[in-house]
């Protein structure tokens, strides 16, 4: 047998076995999840003696703060101590992006939830019943809580941006169509099942170690630092694993956390502070609610001509990350179309809310929903379905996207014609033509979503990542990185990098901690590219690792031979297994004094954005897909439910199926969720109505689509996802957004009158009165 013919065979064996494992692979913390045994913040084995605190929030929206009186708190046996701004050591400061929020209000109150104290005492229970007997008085000041009165009244968090392509202003004067129009979509609350929480541990040497929940070790550590007036090597900050980030912990998991430092700090003792869930809802932001308006311009051949929109986001009382979700909103604001001429910008409206912050999606979906709205309007107008239009205006390779970024590698038509072939686009509209022929009470609705969205930190400096191997003595491996672990599967597919480059099982890989010890100065586990950043960075320390040992085994084996590999725990030469194991491989390389640990760096190459002309590459890549979503509709009540949900997902070559199943299919979930049930409510005061799961729904087992189809798009992946496996966490909660436009579908096919209105979410009341309207 010839030599290459061999060595094809075995590749090809080795490529059957790393594809079963892609298969089979598990998330690892299954395991540990069923049985109870997964440690969270509040599982930590607290010290003896720790103490436990609660935050003392304002009850208003805003207001000038008269007087505030403790004495009674500070009376109640077993109260420690109040801390307040006053306490403060360093700076009282707690803004990422612009420093404008303060980690406890001062003379002022921005929002209903605003931190103004910490009460410590020995139980959580005394420090509730403590936080009931301080006696506040707030004179209080207008409260905004809607971005366009913010915008009429010039209350900004910053300047506006705005994006723009070709001319707009000229070319619709040569559009055949014009349609204008507003849109409206709502917050959307995290709902992680762990709340937001940390504890701290005084450590020798004023050093202070916190334990959070938290996607940004560093911004927590970084944080702390600042208002303790500390240095950042004082504080260490360990994660082990969170129960759900969604965003809600890139930002908003640092002010508890260094609350809770801030009484380690000043009582040399433990102190763990947990939110309960009425405290979490209250105090902690959300996604941004958006009010928009659109003009969109269309020629005969339903081609996208021109688009304008103004995008008014509700930032709520402080910047927190939303000139960061602005931003993505303008990238993603024409969804996966090629529009030649744009013109687009966002306001980051300052009101009196919670400060909103990082969502799933990260501004992206806002802007979707709006071209989405425009395009439906369009549809609608000239008597045509949205299909018609979505499918004249899918992205082609190389054109140009409105930042300046060209197009490469795009799946937007053959996702779409995939979906439409793989799923009998035909058969399925015919069904419903059909169902809404022969029934007068339920009505079904069909809408298309196609997604396209960018991977990589917007703000082009925050993707790098690190990794640290260590290869023990006995040949176990512990691998630490900047990724956090939120259930998204980070930590397996970590493993799977390891077992892959050093052929050995996965039993034999440990995922540490994320600790900002281990790894400095990382990027938060965010804008779904934490598998990217970090398996580049452990692909690149076990390779280096692999390659020293190889020159070990090449001195142990007494070969010159170039061609050897590690497979299934034994070194090969020339595919032929020879007589030294992986275990005997480490313990050579011990007695050689070969380092057996590596730290390893890895930055995105490529990207670049320039702000100041609003134009550059700022995405590694693209991902893409299509969603077809199909609702029946209660014409008597206004509920509804959704039949199927049908999806070519662009996974690039995924390298664990199950997981990036998982993603898929927990994002389209919470897509339709925000886009149908969950329903953000404040009064006019500030104050948070939703403040509870009996008055926020979100879906549950009987709300979920009946059926979900994912089938995986067959594309070559791209060199700059990790192995070619494409980023997942977010794309795939915009296949959501679909579920709006079905329902209006339904509602149109029983009630011809129907006055089409963008205002999301479709709650059921909203679903009748669509029914019954007739204008
Ligand atoms: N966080 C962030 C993100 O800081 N920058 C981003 O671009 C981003 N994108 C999505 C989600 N989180
Ligand atoms: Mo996020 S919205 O990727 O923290």
């Amino acid at each position: 047998m010839p030599k290459n013919k061999s060595h094809n065979t075995l590749n090809s064996e080795l490529d059957a076995v790393s594809k079963s494992l892609k298969k089979s692979i598990k998330n690892r913390d299954s395991y540990t999840h069923v049985r109870g045994e997964s440690l969270y913040v509040d599982d930590v084995n607290i010290r003896q003696g720790t103490f436990h605190a609660v935050v003392f929030d304002s009850p208003k929206a805003h207001g000038k703060i008269k007087s505030i009186d403790y004495s009674k708190a500070e009376a109640l046996e077993g109260v420690q101590r109040i801390f307040t701004y006053k306490d403060i050591p360093g700076q009282n400061e707690i803004g990422g992006i612009i420093a404008d929020e303060p980690l406890f209000a001062e003379d002022e109150v921005h929002f209903w939830g605003m931190p103004i104290a910490l009460i410590v005492a020995e139980t959580e229970f005394i420090a509730r019943k403590a936080r009931e007997l301080i006696g506040i008085d707030i004179e209080e000041l207008p409260v905004i809580t809607t971005a366009k009165e913010a915008k009429a009244k010039g209350s900004l968090i910053n300047k506006p941006r705005s994006f723009s392509l070709g001319d707009a202003e000229e070319a619709f004067k040569n559009c055949d169509y014009i349609f204008e129009g507003e849109t409206f979509s709502n917050g959307q609350e995290h709902l992680y099942i762990e709340a937001q929480g940390a504890y701290a541990e005084p450590m020798e040497n004023g050093h202070i170690k916190i334990t959070s929940s938290t996607q940004g070790p560093t911004a927590v550590q970084a944080t702390t630092a600042r208002v303790l007036g500390v240095a950042m090597h004082k504080i260490e900050v360990d994660v082990t694993r969170l129960g759900g980030g969604f965003g809600g912990k890139e930002d908003q998991a640092t002010p508890w956390a260094v609350m809770a430092a801030l009484a380690t700090f000043h009582l040399n003792q433990s102190v763990k502070l947990v939110l309960n869930r009425h405290d979490d809802l209250r105090m902690t932001g959300k996604r941004h609610p958006y009010e928009s308006t659109y003009k969109i311009g269309l020629n005969k051949d339903l081609k996208i001509l021109a688009y304008e929109a103004e995008f008014l986001q509700n930032a709520g009382a402080a910047a927190d990350l939303s000139p960061a979700v602005a931003e993505r909103t303008l990238f993603h604001a024409t969804n996966s179309y090629f529009v030649p001429n744009v013109n687009v910008s966002v306001a980051s409206c300052k009101t009196n809310l919670p400060p909103n912050t990082a969502f799933r999606g990260f501004g992206g979906p806002q802007g979707m929903f709006v071209i989405e709205s425009a395009i439906v309007k369009a549809a609608h107008e000239i008597g045509v379905t949205s299909r018609d239009i979505q499918e004249a205006n899918l992205l082609d390779e190389n054109d140009t996207f409105s930042y300046g970024q060209i197009a490469k590698l795009v799946e937007a038509k053959n996702s779409w014609h995939a979906a439409k072939d793989l799923f009998d686009i035909e058969t399925l509209e015919q069904e419903v033509e059909d169902f809404n022929n022969t029934n007068s009470s339920f009505k079904k609705g069909i809408a298309f979503m196609p997604i396209c969205f960018g991977i990589s930190f917007t703000n082009t400096p925050m993707n790098h990542a690190r990794a640290l191997v260590h290869i023990y003595l006995d040949g176990s491996v512990g691998i630490s990185t900047a990724a956090v672990e939120m259930g998204q599967g980070v930590n397996t597919k970590m493993m799977q990098i390891a077992a892959d480059v050093f052929s050995i099982p996965i039993e034999k890989i440990k995922i540490e901690t994320t600790n900002t010890t281990r790894v400095a100065n990382t990027s938060p586990s965010a804008a779904s590219s934490t598998a990217d950043l970090n398996g580049k960075a452990t692909l690149k320390a076990c390779k280096a690792l692999l390659e020293r040992l190889k020159m070990v085994a090449k001195e142990e084996l007494k070969t010159k031979n170039k061609d050897i590999t590690l497979r299934y725990e034994f070194v090969h030469i020339n595919d032929k297994k020879s007589v030294l194991s992986w275990t005997e491989l480490i313990s050579k390389a011990m007695l050689k004094r070969v380092a057996l640990t590596e730290n390893a760096h890895y930055a995105t190459p490529e990207i670049h954005f320039d702000k100041t002309k609003e134009k550059g590459h700022p995405f590694a890549y693209h991902v893409y897909g299509t969603s077809i979503i199909i609702t029946t509709v209660d014409c008597m009540r206004g509920t509804y439910e959704f039949d199927s949900v049908k999806i070519v997902h662009d996974y690039g070559k995924s390298m664990s199926e199950g997981i990036d199943l998982g993603q898929v299919e927990g994002a389209l979930v919470q897509g339709i969720g925000w886009m149908t049930m969950e329903e953000i409510a404040y009064n006019e005061d500030g104050k948070l109505l939703s403040n509870a799961l009996s008055t926020y729904k979100i879906p549950d087992i009987f709300s979920v689509p009946k059926r979900v189809e994912t089938l995986p798009l067959q594309t070559k992946g791209h060199d700059l996802a990790i192995l070619k496996s494409k980023a997942v966490g977010e794309p795939p909660l915009m296949y959501g957004i679909g579920a709006y436009f079905a329902i209006q579908n339904a509602i149109k096919a029983f009630n011809p009158k129907y006055d089409m209105k963008f205002h999301a979410p479709m709650t059921p009341e909203k679903v009748l009165m669509g029914l019954y309207e007739s204008p």
